[in-house]
């Protein structure tokens, strides 16, 4: 009888019922908001990590990811397979030339794959950002098809 504050929680005032292709979706327990690009997400970044509104993503969905820079110095924001180790294997990456402190630079991407991820820093001067504490854990969940 309490699940009606599942749907009073979402303050996004744009009309959700008009992104028609993934309503199908919609259905699950977000309260992220929803628009006709896609569901917003909050990334922030700072020295040395990275705060986001979300962990754990649907395969196939469209994401808009905000990144704004907090810290005091330039970052990047990459999407990496766990345990990658090659730059090959990056799904999407915003350079540290696009994120200087305090910008925001959105980016829009869709997952193709189901697994785990890891958001991560790249840069590496003059110390490593990853091994300082940016490098953050996501879950992409296989779609129900
Ligand atoms: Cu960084």
């Amino acid at each position: 009888m309490t699940v009606v504050l599942l749907f009073v929680s979402c303050g996004n005032p744009s009309p959700v019922d008009q992104a028609s292709p993934r309503s199908d979706h919609l259905a699950s327990l977000d309260t992220t908001g929803v628009d006709a690009d896609g569901i917003f997400v909050s990334v922030r970044l700072t020295e040395y990590q990275f705060v986001a509104s979300e962990d754990t993503f649907d395969q196939g969905r469209s994401y808009v990811f905000e990144l704004v820079n907090e810290g005091s110095e330039a970052h990047e924001w990459a999407v990496i397979p766990r345990g990658a180790t090659t730059e090959e294997e990056i799904l999407v990456e915003v350079e540290k030339e696009e994120l200087p402190a305090g910008a925001t630079h959105t980016e829009s991407f869709v997952f193709s794959d189901a697994g785990e991820f890891d958001f991560v820093c790249l840069v590496d001067d003059p110390v490593s950002h990853d091994e300082s504490g940016m490098r953050h854990p996501i879950v992409v969940v296989a779609s129900e098809q």
